[in-house]
């Protein structure tokens, strides 16, 4: 791989960090959420489940990544789900929720110098005191974001380095300026806030017009920059970072937009931190955004998970490199290649240490989902790297070799380790094929990190049934994957509290499902127009199938129905016109309605139903064209479904309404 290209000139690359470095490096991360990202990971067999977060998180090992975005849930959808608030009312509080208090605390505990990073997608409904907006009173916004930071504290020891606004939705002068004094009374003084996650402007205009906007914005991030900056915001002065990016199917043109846009959104845009969107993709494969994550694990009932091509890309950034290193100045290591392709240069603080990475990805192997790529070329080249300066005295350095494979019948090179090669008269040449990518480095260590295989997939088991005993308190489901409300696992105490007065408890169950959101959202996105919770589970292709779900609707707030589905589709954002066959009982009207899709827009059928008051049983078999419903054992409907109505996808329960409402003894089998 070494050789010269033999017709061809060798062009000189100077690496020189005197005469004046670069920007600091802040360092590469991933981002859970955004939203329910990381559903289907918590769920995974403890074996296979440490081996994806070694892959990771652990340093030297696999992506080894330096920052751990998270969503800070806002019971509303994100993209994949909804995740859940650590208060869904006003009232209370809770730092058991969801898994994105699990994941930064194992990501800690693999790298206990990776930072952490918080943002909202969307809040609960009472946090925009009666509007859709999070600003119309900023100091109950700071306040609500900063009960999430002392709850990182506080209950996992966990502190945060960074908080965002809110994601790629306007932000607010006037909040951001009051988060930023509020963290500080509050003792958050280092806690540094990234604005606005979404353009370059208006937030780096109102920095420059602005100087205690200035001195409240540490960080600007914008998402999906094409590697391009503005001259405002360089002028600001601020770090710049492509805060979200990638969002690419992880094959190995996603490897190679990562490739591509990890080096060059510094040599193009000066940004100092690049993080995908999203870390791993553990949710659904129907969902929007299939495997758009650093790697895949999607299969908890199996086992089965797939360390991809981004992840060994990132390795070669994030394994040689920490927060707080320095790149080197623009043409001394840092530039694109006369060829085509770029390299980056950084040094360690004390600048013992020199990490260079080059990439020679082409346009059409290194295409993002966003934004559109000018065309450009790069062609085969030799390059001479001449060390100069503190550097000029380095001997060796370790290579290590990704080159990614478009042909079926070739592999792919991922993150190879070359050995040490000499540096003579501080020169090295290298000759550059085309989608390569090489770390140089002064550091002997790196390590591509392997575990045996994981289980072979297998499709959902059925039957399937759920009691949700085995869960602790507020914890979500296994498999379930909530598109609008937020589900958790409540114990039976709570049922004979006053809230739930004069309701009897069905069985003697310790634990049941209950849907929480009272209200609509500050939404991030249209899905809660519908205004109905749905939480969906198994697999995307099933036709005929029975499901079965106990449900409770007689507390305080409660909705005003419930519903078991089969053959769901449509979710994520678009869940307001989620379709399937639903079939909704309205307990104190003691009616019934089977539709076709969950907005009721599609009614295939209704009447009366002798509801009792407290828990009800719904059976629901869909079968070729036939569904059938039972109310308590004794059917209730037999019918034909329309022509229209959809004919595969997820098992599904949830309520007509926001409100609260319980579920219990949930059971998919096969209908055939
Ligand atoms: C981003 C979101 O922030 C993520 O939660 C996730 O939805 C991600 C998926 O690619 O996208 O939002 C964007 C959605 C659309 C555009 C940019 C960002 N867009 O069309 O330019």
């Amino acid at each position: 791989i070494f050789f010269m290209c033999v017709s061809s000139d060798t062009q000189i690359i100077t690496i020189d960090d005197t005469g004046g470095l670069g920007r600091r490096f802040d360092g590469i991360g991933g981002l859970s959420g955004g939203g329910a990202t990381s559903r289907l990971l918590v769920n995974y067999p403890d074996k296979q489940r440490n081996e994806i977060l070694d892959y990771l998180f652990q340093p030297n090992f696999g992506a080894s990544l330096h920052i751990l975005k998270v969503e800070i849930g806002g019971d509303a959808q994100s993209t994949d789900g909804t995740e859940a608030s650590h208060m869904h009312n006003s009232w209370e509080e809770n730092y058991e929720r969801g898994y994105e208090w699990w994941l930064m605390v194992e990501a800690k505990k693999r790298n206990p110098d990776i930072k952490l990073y918080g943002l909202p997608w969307a809040f609960p409904g009472w946090v925009g005191a009666g509007t859709r907006s999070p600003y119309t009173n900023p100091e109950m916004t700071a306040t609500y974001i900063i009960k999430w930071i002392q709850g990182a504290l506080k209950y996992y020891n966990l502190t945060i380095d960074y908080v965002g606004i809110w994601n790629e939705r306007s932000y607010d002068i006037k909040y951001t300026k009051v988060l930023r004094q509020m963290l500080d009374k509050s003792g958050f003084q280092n806690v540094r806030i990234v604005a606005a996650d979404g353009n370059w402007t208006p937030v780096s205009t109102d920095i420059l017009k602005d100087a205690e906007l200035a001195s409240a914005i540490d960080i600007i991030g914008v998402h999906y920059p094409g590697t391009n900056t503005i001259a405002d915001a360089v002028a600001t002065g601020k770090q710049l970072w492509a805060s979200e990016d990638y969002s690419t199917f992880n094959d190995n043109v996603g490897a190679g937009c990562w490739a591509r846009i990890l080096n060059q959104n510094y040599v193009n845009g000066d940004m100092t931190s690049t993080i995908s969107w999203n870390l791993i993709a553990s949710y659904y494969s129907a969902l929007p955004y299939d495997r758009d994550g650093l790697m895949t694990a999607n299969s908890p009932w199996s086992g089965y998970y797939r360390v991809e091509s981004p992840i060994w890309i990132t390795a070669h950034t994030t394994q040689f490199t920490s927060p707080g290193w320095t790149y080197l100045g623009k043409k001394q290591g840092v530039q694109f290649l006369p060829g085509g392709g770029s390299i980056v240069s950084l040094a360690s603080q004390d600048r013992m240490d020199l990490t260079v990475i080059i990439e020679t990805m082409s346009h059409n192997h290194s295409l993002c989902i966003r934004p559109f790529l000018p065309p450009y070329e790069v062609r085969q080249q030799n390059i001479t790297i001449q060390l100069k300066g503190t550097f000029a005295k380095v001997q060796k350095l370790y290579v290590w070799h990704s080159k990614l494979s478009f042909d079926d019948q070739q592999p792919s090179t991922l993150f190879e380790n070359l050995g040490p090669f000499h540096v003579v008269n501080g020169e090295l040449q290298i000759y550059l094929g085309i989608d390569e990518i090489y770390t140089l480095t002064t550091l002997a260590t790196g390590q591509k990190g392997t575990y045996t295989d994981p289980p072979a997939p297998t499709p959902f088991p059925l039957p399937y049934m759920e009691t949700f005993e085995e869960y602790k308190e507020n914890a979500e489901p296994s498999n379930f994957a909530q598109q609008t409300g937020s589900f958790e696992v409540i114990s039976l105490k709570y049922l004979s509290s006053p809230v739930n007065s004069g309701v009897m408890p069905f069985s003697s169950s310790l634990h049941v499902l209950r849907q929480v959101v009272q209200q609509p959202p500050v939404a991030w996105c249209d899905a809660e127009n519908v205004k109905a919770s749905i939480n969906i589970i198994g697999n995307s292709s099933w036709t005929d199938l029975y499901v079965q779900v106990d449900a409770m609707t007689g507390q305080v707030n409660a909705s005003d129905g419930v519903f078991v589905a089969t053959r769901v589709a449509n979710l994520g954002c678009e869940a307001f016109e989620a379709v399937g066959v639903f079939f909704f009982l309205f307990p104190d009207k003691k009616k019934y309605e089977v539709t076709g899709d969950l907005a009721r827009t599609q009614l295939i059928a209704n009447g009366n139903a002798d509801a009792k008051t407290g828990w009800n049983t719904l059976g629901l078999l869909v079968k070729n064209n036939l569904a059938v419903g039972t109310l308590n054992g004794q059917e209730l409907f037999g019918l034909m479904l329309p022509e229209k109505t959809s004919k595969m996808g997820f098992a599904a329960l949830g309520t007509g309404s926001f409100g609260i409402a319980d579920f219990d003894n949930f059971q998919i089998r096969d209908g055939k």
